[in-house]
């Protein structure tokens, strides 16, 4: 930690701007790419991945791809039995990074999710953002995305730059048939959604955010961040966390959630139950972290990789800021 004298150290060759700030980029953007981050952990989720797709969950979906030349597989919520995606989850240092990112004292994972697209690929991952997926929303929200294979810009995740600050989300879609996932019209506005759009066709008004990635790379995005994909001829699997800060709640959705914890009894307003969203231990940083070769974030590398050292101002229920660090 940055006390300790132990600095961590953000990549992040998209920005080259010299004091950036990786945690305001990631509040103004919605989305920012941390070149590197998790090459120490390649094997380990590898690993998992392949378990995963030998041992699928109740959850496994190929979104409908069955007959393609690649599939499109998804699975989620396994990291209470694949060890490797436990271990990444409790041991790596995300919950440091998402602290950061989020300027959250404290850090609650949501889930696990493995995304697969087989070589031949042609399914595009549509245009959404997860929130109204959810059934915890809030300013205090990240996605860490880590492709453990090579993905070439044609291929790889593309997020729409300041999404997150729209005042309508986009309206969810079911990745199998591509109509609206509550059972709703997914092209009107209707329920506080706007209807899904392809920024391709708005390039003027519209930015679209998108890194060639190596394995260990990472794209963290906020859970209102519209983002897509194109298809891949080549494999590619990628594993992401998802996680919530101090100020995300429960929110009753209109309709179905994925992932659907059934009976999970929390209701409006409340914070995510912590023995079945357990808070991640800030604490740990592994020694990929901590690299010699350093664009550092901040003014100086005692605070640079602790983003969460910045005091973090709560607002309290009588409506007066309290300020409190760490
Ligand atoms: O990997 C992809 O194509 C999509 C990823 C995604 O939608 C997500 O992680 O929320």
């Amino acid at each position: 930690m940055a006390s300790s004298g132990i600095y961590a150290v953000f990549v992040f060759d998209h920005l080259h701007r010299a004091g950036a700030d990786l945690a305001d980029t990631f509040a103004a953007d919605g989305a920012v790419h941390l070149r590197g981050l998790f090459t120490d952990w390649i094997d380990t989720l590898t690993r998992g991945i392949t378990q995963n797709a030998i041992h699928p969950s109740e959850f496994f979906n190929d979104n409908g791809t069955t007959n393609d030349l690649g599939r499109f597989w998804d699975d989620y919520c396994n990291w209470s039995r694949i060890p490797e995606f436990e271990s990444f989850a409790f041991q790596s240092g995300i919950a440091q990074v998402a602290a950061g990112l989020m300027r959250s004292a404290t850090v609650q994972l949501f889930h696990d999710h493995v995304l697969v697209k087989e070589p031949g690929a042609s399914r595009h991952t549509p245009w959404h953002c997860d929130a109204p997926y959810y059934f915890v929303d809030g300013p205090q929200t990240v996605s860490i995305w880590i492709p453990l294979d090579p993905v070439p810009v044609e291929s790889t995740l593309r997020l729409i730059r300041g999404s997150h600050l729209w005042e309508e989300p986009v309206h969810p879609v079911d990745w199998t048939t591509m109509q609206g996932f509550y059972g709703d019209d997914e092209t009107r506005h209707s329920g506080g959604f706007q209807p899904a759009l392809d920024p391709d066709n708005e390039p003027e008004q519209i930015e679209v955010l998108e890194w060639a990635c190596e394995p260990g790379d990472a794209v963290a995005f906020h859970y209102r961040t519209v983002h897509g994909a194109r298809g891949s001829s080549r494999l590619r699997r990628a594993f992401s966390l998802r996680m919530v800060g101090d100020n995300a709640r429960y929110v009753q959705r209109r309709g179905r959630t994925s992932p659907p914890f059934d009976g999970h009894e929390m209701v409006e307003g409340q914070k995510l139950r912590e023995d079945w969203f357990p808070m991640l231990p800030l604490g740990a940083i592994s020694a990929n972290l901590v690299k010699p070769s350093v664009i550092h974030v901040g003014p100086d590398p005692d605070s640079v990789y602790n983003l969460r050292c910045d005091p973090v101002t709560h607002r309290n229920p009588a409506g007066t800021d309290e300020e409190t660090s760490p």
